[in-house]
């Protein structure tokens, strides 16, 4: 990675859907010893904390049938405001959630900066569903559609403006749970989409050299990875809230995570979703930190 320093920004949000537990998913990802890892790798660490967030729940009498649409507008705004200060003073953001909601506000964050930013989404789910497609009402099934300009107006304006990123420069990596409405989104806006039907025909390797060509084309000025716990297989990474059989392998995503870093393009990045209280023994945030090694440019020899 080009950045030396980075800034760790944890996220303990669980407003995005409705199992607890995803708020102390940056405690679970500090205890399998992130910050350690990283800099063992001679990077210069920067815990900047957790985002503070009010417990009491104003959502009662909301005017949307999305759940916590105050609490994540709240979070959003926050978080966004962090991932600016951190690239303010030059380093790279790091964020850990929480649920996949927490994505609006680094997103919003990010855009402040980077006006063509690429966005590869690594994740069993599309995150495309809007207020009208949305089976569950779960804002972390959004976020990318939001950041992108479709959704709920106060959420695709966080920050007061929107959208943040562009449908051409978006990339989803691992998808096997896609809904009706967010098909004919992806249809719709030619979002790129590798399945897991095209990781198995490929392989990772063309996988990711494909979507490293793309990026380049587009002529990105930035490069976030969104990466969701759930899209690789919950054999490894039981600790999520809506696992997917069928996924990518442990190997599979730290080839990704080489091959990325080697790429040398990334300029932030998330990891989302885990929830040690559904795990086995803290093994979801033990593979998050150690795609991170991978990441940031851990060697085998
Ligand atoms: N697509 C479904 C389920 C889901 C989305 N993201 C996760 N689960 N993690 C929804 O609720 O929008
Ligand atoms: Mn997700
Ligand atoms: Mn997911």
């Amino acid at each position: 990675m080009k950045n030396s320093k980075i800034s760790i920004i944890g996220v303990p949000s669980d407003y995005g859907q409705h199992r607890r537990g995803v708020d102390m998913g940056p405690s679970a990802i500090r205890y399998a010893g992130v910050v350690e890892r990283l800099e063992e790798l001679g990077y210069e660490i920067l815990d900047e904390g957790d985002i503070l967030l009010k417990r009491d729940k104003v959502n009662k009498h909301e005017d949307t049938q999305l759940k916590n649409f105050k609490e994540v507008i709240e979070v959003s705004t926050q978080l966004s405001d962090k991932v600016q200060e951190v690239m303010t003073k030059g380093r790279f953001p790091l964020v850990l959630g929480g649920d996949h909601s927490i994505a609006i506000g680094t997103l919003a964050g990010l855009g402040t900066k980077y006006k063509n930013l690429g966005v590869i989404w690594y994740d069993a789910h599309a995150d495309m569903n809007t207020p009208e497609t949305s089976p569950s009402g779960n804002i972390h099934g959004m976020p990318l559609a939001i950041s992108f300009g479709i959704g709920d107006d106060r959420l695709v304006n966080i920050s007061g403006y929107g959208p943040k990123i562009k449908p051409e420069n978006i990339i989803i990596i691992g998808a096997r749970s896609v809904d009706p409405g967010e098909r004919e989104l992806i249809k719709k806006h030619g979002i790129k989409v590798y399945s897991m039907h095209e990781i198995d025909r490929m392989g990772m390797t063309k996988v990711i050299e494909e979507t490293i060509e793309h990026l380049k084309k587009q002529n990105v000025d930035g490069v976030h990875l969104s990466l969701d716990l759930d899209g690789i297989d919950p054999i490894y990474t039981p600790g999520v809230g809506t696992p997917v059989p069928g996924g990518i392998t442990y190997r599979e995503s730290h080839l990704a995570m080489e091959m990325l870093e080697e790429a040398g393009f990334i300029t932030s990045a998330e990891f989302v979703e885990v929830n040690p209280i559904l795990d086995e023994r803290n093994k979801t945030a033990d593979v998050a930190v150690a795609l991170m090694g991978s990441l940031f440019g851990e060697k085998l020899v």
